[in-house]
């Protein structure tokens, strides 16, 4: 009986601590407020909750959150905006440091908007976000949008961490040098079904660089959009630079459209989409490649420029079944027989000023070269390949990139929404394209869609 009694005990001892905090207001500080929050769930090693019931609108920050030291989770509703100051007062919003030993902390951002983190360009890295040590960070349905670093404009994972992002986009972010919305140095990233627009990097890597210096560090992308960014030199699109130690990247599913990696001069180096310095182990597969290039520029409703899609070292390998509109000048994939080198992208997307939009509706058009040519093997038994980036279903074998062609005529029920978005109701997938329209709206995470 007494054994009973101490294990009772324990366990009531144990999980006592374990609390769900409320953020009540959006003040910078005090009681009530985010900062008072994540103070308190800093105070003990049990793993908190931070929500924020009813609240929306934006948390205007006067100075960094407090550092996040142990496992939590933060889970807005879709309307709350945690908003820095810009260039005018830079400042991280938020920095994560789990010291080292056991298991990695999990920590959780959920259904909120990281906006305006401006670091010092010079010098710091991860506008909104940065993570290091032993950490594993999990981010979904988030929008990271305008944060400006040195390098990683919106997310840095540093020394160690790793990172899942999961039905997020990245927006306008910059970097002054690299990675112009995450930066992954000596750590790993996994990422689907996730949209890039716009970010932009001075030298590598427009929306992600993956590098290593004193670690390896590796990264997945799965069923994910990478639409309109720039660097100014390499990789409009992904840039992966091996260092000291070994760099690897997985690409399946991904649609690179309208990338720039504008570089200057005559050769291959300004890659749009996709760059390799040294020799990283970088495969790719089902991945669709259109209208990437350097020295872009918009005409009326087109534009044009030098296309080359992938370039640079001697890493990149392709797994089969990736689809190029147009077979680049001076860098293709020079393997893989299932990989389809010309034809119809069949995207549908609009120009509107300068901004690039691919219809959220119908992002494939029936023309399309990239229906049903995917890979039949390598589109089965992960949910992540199984549906497309907006949660539609395949229709037959997968198609190559991001978006799934669904016909007109067999929209009945569509696919219905994904469940876990925390969106308002089930009320995704009424029309044929189905999937995950019915986010939760606001100012916070709104339509995850173009
Ligand atoms: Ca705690
Ligand atoms: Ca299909």
């Amino acid at each position: 009986m007494k054994k009973i009694l101490l294990f009772i005990f324990l366990f009531a001892a144990s999980s006592v601590h374990a609390a769900t905090i409320t953020v009540t207001n959006r003040s910078d500080s005090g009681d009530g407020s985010l900062r008072a929050a994540i103070t308190t769930a800093n105070g003990d090693a049990t793993a908190d909750t931070i929500e924020f019931g009813a609240l929306s609108g934006t948390i205007a920050l006067d100075s960094s959150l407090p550092t996040i030291t142990t496992p939590i989770t933060i889970t807005g509703n879709g309307n709350i905006t945690i908003a820095g100051q810009g260039v005018s007062n830079p400042f991280r919003l938020m920095d994560i440091n789990i010291a080292p030993g056991g298991a990695a902390s999990v920590v959780t951002v959920d259904s909120l908007t990281f906006q305006d983190g401006d670091v010092d360009p010079l010098v710091e890295t991860g506008g909104a976000i940065q993570a290091q040590r032993n950490v594993d960070l999990v981010i979904t349905n988030c929008i990271f949008s305008t944060n400006i670093a040195v390098s990683g404009g919106a997310l840095a994972l540093l020394n160690g961490a790793s990172a899942t992002v999961t039905r997020s986009r990245f927006e306008s972010n910059q970097a002054t040098t690299s990675g112009g919305a995450v930066y992954v140095e000596d750590a790993t990233i996994t990422i689907k079904r996730t949209r890039f627009y716009r970010n932009t990097a001075n030298v590598l890597g427009g929306r992600v660089l993956i590098s290593s210096s004193s670690d390896s560090a590796s990264g997945t992308i799965k069923t994910s959009l990478f639409l309109q960014n720039n660097a100014n030199d390499f990789g409009g699109g992904v840039a992966v630079s091996n260092g000291a130690v070994s760099v690897s990247l997985t690409l399946n599913r991904v649609t690179f459209f309208a990338n720039d990696g504008d570089f200057g001069g005559i050769g291959p180096s300004g890659a749009g989409a996709l760059y390799a310095s040294g020799s990283p182990t970088i495969t790719v597969s089902n991945s669709f490649f259109s209208k990437n290039g350097k020295n872009r520029s918009i005409s009326g409703s087109d534009f044009s420029f030098t296309t080359i899609d992938y370039c640079g070292g001697s890493g990149i390998a392709t797994l089969g079944n990736n689809f190029s509109e147009i077979t680049d000048t001076e860098c293709y994939f020079s393997s893989g027989s299932s990989d389809i080198l010309s034809g119809t992208s069949g995207l549908n997307y609009t120009v509107s000023g300068s901004t690039i939009s691919i219809d959220a509706t119908s992002p494939l058009l029936s023309s399309s070269s990239a229906i049903n040519v995917g890979s039949s093997s390598g589109c089965t038994g992960d949910s992540d390949l199984t549906t497309d980036i907006d949660g539609t279903a395949n229709v037959g074998i997968c198609d190559i990139g991001a978006f799934e062609f669904v016909p007109s005529s067999g929209g009945s029920s569509g696919s219905g929404g994904d469940s876990a978005t925390g969106g308002s109701s089930g009320s995704g997938g009424s029309s044929g394209s189905g999937g995950e329209t019915v986010l939760p709206t606001g100012s916070g995470c709104s339509l995850l869609v173009d």
